[in-house]
């Protein structure tokens, strides 16, 4: 069986974007593949986290993974932190990487602009990321559109380290949906939907109750125009509110404009807020279920203890191929 790998920050709430861009894919993928999908909080410090509030993310994330479809008995569930060998092999593998390769990377780009005092953490981040992944030797990685350059870089190290040590690591590839890479901000369609927005009227949170996605909707940003027609370049708001309704009704992008054909906005708008609460109800009811049962803690005990096995002996291979005395 191939093997899929991802990972999500625990840096805020996660957004209907990390649903439809990864999450959704983790539940189908389960069934066809051996799969590890884990909570990334070392990545999440990598900006400034309130330990009080990383804690409770973490666990709140878990449990939507769970709450979202993921089988715990089917794929190994998480806490990246809780594996130490994605650190230890994020170091091993920084040391191979080049400044200039991390400077180009857009994420450090778009998270570093404008700050006085850049930390280092956010710098390295794609080493850490490329370790998650070729600690399993993963052959598929599901992940939303923004995280395409990253896996390039992972593709890049892993092939480096081939060439430099003996063919060793697998050559991950990324899986990426054709619609909903990409759910784009509420109230501005040119930034993509992302739960670190300070401004929550920008995402539709999982865990939204239905009023405030109703309120959300009503609010997200349109054009001046009346028609409900897909065109990302001239009507990137509706065009995003579209896919959106697409991806909760399972609909193509063309039944959505014939449906909506000769109506007004606020018509579509009203039909896409009932859309997206009953796609997240069932979710939200097993997801308070889950986290009043406590059930969570031994799920992510087992996960890590089965993954470390795997995880540990990458480390010690990688080292022995690097020229590391191993303790004997
Ligand atoms: P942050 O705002 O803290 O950077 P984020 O909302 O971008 O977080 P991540 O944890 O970085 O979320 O991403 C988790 C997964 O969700 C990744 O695979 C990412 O590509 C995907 N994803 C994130 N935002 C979107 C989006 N707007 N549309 C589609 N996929 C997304
Ligand atoms: N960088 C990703 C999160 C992430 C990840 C990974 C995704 C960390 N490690 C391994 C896939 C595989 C993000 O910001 N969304």
């Amino acid at each position: 069986m191939k093997r899929v790998l991802s990972g999500i920050q625990p840096s805020g709430q996660l957004t209907l974007g990390n649903y439809i861009g990864a999450l959704q894919n983790f539940v189908k993928l389960q069934h066809t593949h051996e799969c590890y999908f884990m909570v990334v909080d070392l990545h999440a410090i990598t900006v400034p986290q309130d330990p009080a509030a990383l804690r409770e993310q973490t666990e709140s994330v878990a449990a939507l993974f769970i709450a979202a479809g993921i089988d715990p008995a089917k794929a190994n569930i998480f806490i990246q932190s809780h594996v130490s060998a994605h650190s230890e092999l994020g170091w091993l593998l920084t040391t191979l990487s080049y400044m200039g390769e991390l400077e180009r990377m857009t994420q450090f780009k778009d998270k570093s602009a404008g700050k006085d005092s850049i930390g280092t953490g956010l710098f390295v981040y794609p080493t850490l990321m490329a370790a998650d992944i070729l600690v399993y030797n993963a052959d598929l990685v599901p992940v939303g559109d923004d995280q395409k350059q990253h896996l390039e870089l992972t593709r890049d190290l892993a092939q480096r380290f081939n060439a430099r040590y003996g063919e060793y690591f697998t050559i991950p590839d990324p899986y990426i949906p054709e619609v909903g890479a990409r759910i784009m901000s509420l109230d501005d369609a040119s930034k993509k939907m992302s739960k670190s927005n300070p401004n929550p009227g920008s995402f539709i949170a999982l865990l939204d109750p239905p009023d405030v996605i109703r309120k959300k909707i009503s609010r997200a940003t349109t054009d001046s125009g009346k028609e409900v027609r897909f065109n990302p370049v001239e009507k990137p708001e509706v065009s995003n509110l579209m896919s959106i309704y697409a991806l909760c009704a399972d609909m193509t992008l063309q039944q959505v404009e014939q449906k909506f054909e000769g109506q007004m906005y606020g018509a579509f708008k009203k039909d896409l807020a009932e859309q997206v609460v009953a796609k997240l109800e069932p979710l939200q009811t097993r997801y308070h279920e889950i986290r009043q049962s406590g059930e969570i803690h031994a799920i992510l005990k087992q996960g890590a203890e089965r993954v470390a096995e795997v995880a540990d002996k990458t480390v010690r291979d990688v080292k022995e191929r690097m020229g590391f005395v191993l303790p004997r």
